[in-house]
């Protein structure tokens, strides 16, 4: 009897595919949706020599979660999934993801990016035309923007490789909803950052750097200074669990709608930094001007951050800041996790 209800109760699972699995929202996404009987989830990774499971160990050995393995440069393997699995949703997280790596390898950001969501719209539209699709849109799009805040609204103005790829996903995607009446959207999603956040990207390489810091003071022990570029960029940064239930809701709409989500507040790198140092009591003090200012211990010559202008991009963007009214208006979603919860939670995770 038991055996039979769990038969029945497989049957009539929905089957969410995700892309990126291994990756920061990915692994967020399928722990948020194995919270609910009623889904099998299925995480695509690369094939690759060495397995990179960091953020998915405890999933694991969960009956209704699955790995299979595809490339989204590799259409046939996008296909043969799409064929078999017949999936109920499809959440594409995977891509080239950090920005000042896409001026170095342009092609392969653009291929895995833009025409990686062709590959993924075509298997969708030949094998599983009722399948929800939700792309990862990005502020990056936005760029060098007109107006502050940012809504739905604004222009397209990408200033980097990774931004006009994204950019490009969001026609096609509108395209294929268009053209063949899928339900297929691209979220367009600020910056959102964990415990998980890869660690080229600013907000971790200072927690991780505050934690190796404050470790060294303790200790008594020389230290290298934090290194990094453009610290009066602004963003708008949320904690990436609050941002995997909006993408779910948004797939979940009667009509396919985009929304932005954001925190709606931004902030510098500048801010994120001092903030970072005060989560481990230590104090500084700014002195000196571009490439020549540091970040000094309070009342002493130690130095705790320079600027090193390699981490400067040719194509800047200024300024991000979201309005997400409309989704928290339609879906009622907001973000639960605060700008100085999200800096706690990792300099915390950091230092242990
Ligand atoms: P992430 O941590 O860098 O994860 C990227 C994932 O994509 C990894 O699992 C990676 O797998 C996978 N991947 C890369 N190339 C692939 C390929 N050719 N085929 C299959 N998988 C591939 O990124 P994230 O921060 O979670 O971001 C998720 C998505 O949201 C991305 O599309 C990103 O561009 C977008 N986005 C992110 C933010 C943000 O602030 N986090 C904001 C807006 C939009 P490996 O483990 O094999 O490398
Ligand atoms: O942390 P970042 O590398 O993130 P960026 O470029 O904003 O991109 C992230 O958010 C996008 C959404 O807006 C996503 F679509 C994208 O996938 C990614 O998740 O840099 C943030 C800011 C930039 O202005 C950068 O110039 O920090 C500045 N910055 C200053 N020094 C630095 C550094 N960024 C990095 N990564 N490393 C530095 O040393």
């Amino acid at each position: 009897m038991n055996i039979m209800i769990q038969r029945k109760n497989l049957n009539n699972m929905k089957k969410v595919l995700i892309t990126g699995v291994t990756g920061q929202d990915g692994s967020y996404m399928a722990e948020y949706l194995l919270n609910f009987t009623e889904y099998e989830v299925y995480g695509i990774i690369r094939r690759s020599s060495t397995k990179n499971y960091k953020n998915i160990e405890h999933l694991l050995n969960k009956s209704r979660f699955k790995i299979v393995t595809g490339d989204l440069s590799d259409s046939q393997s996008i296909d043969n999934l799409v064929r078999e699995i017949q999936p109920d949703y499809f959440i594409n997280l995977a891509a080239q993801s950090f920005v000042a790596a896409s001026w170095e390898i342009p092609e392969q950001t653009f291929d895995v990016d833009a025409v990686g969501v062709i590959r993924c719209l075509e298997s969708i539209r030949k094998h599983a035309p009722k399948c929800r699709f939700y792309n990862a849109g990005s502020s990056e799009e936005l760029g060098n923007v007109d107006y502050s805040p940012q809504d739905e609204k604004h222009p397209l103005k990408p200033r980097s490789p990774y931004g006009a790829a994204k950019a490009a996903a969001r026609h096609i995607v509108k395209v294929y909803r268009e053209s063949y009446n899928l339900y297929a959207i691209q979220g367009l999603l600020y910056n959102h950052e964990s415990e998980r956040r890869g660690e080229e990207f600013v907000t971790r390489k200072i927690t991780k750097n505050v934690a190796r810091i404050k470790k060294s003071l303790d200790n008594n022990q020389e230290f290298k200074p934090l290194e990094l570029g453009n610290i009066d960029a602004k963003r708008d940064w949320s904690h990436a669990e609050d941002f995997v239930r909006g993408i779910w809701l948004m797939l979940n709409q009667e009509k396919p709608n985009e929304f932005i989500l954001s925190s709606g507040e931004t902030h510098t790198v500048r801010e994120f930094i001092e903030k970072s140092f005060n989560v481990v009591d230590i104090k500084g003090k700014w002195e000196g001007q571009g490439v020549n200012e540091c970040f000094y211990l309070e009342n002493s010559d130690i130095k705790l951050v320079c600027i090193n202008p390699i981490f400067y991009r040719p194509a800047e963007v200024d300024l991000l800041w979201g309005d997400s009214n409309e989704a928290r208006l339609k879906l009622n979603w907001r973000p639960e996790i605060s700008f100085d919860c999200l800096i706690k939670r990792m300099v915390d995770n950091d230092f242990k």
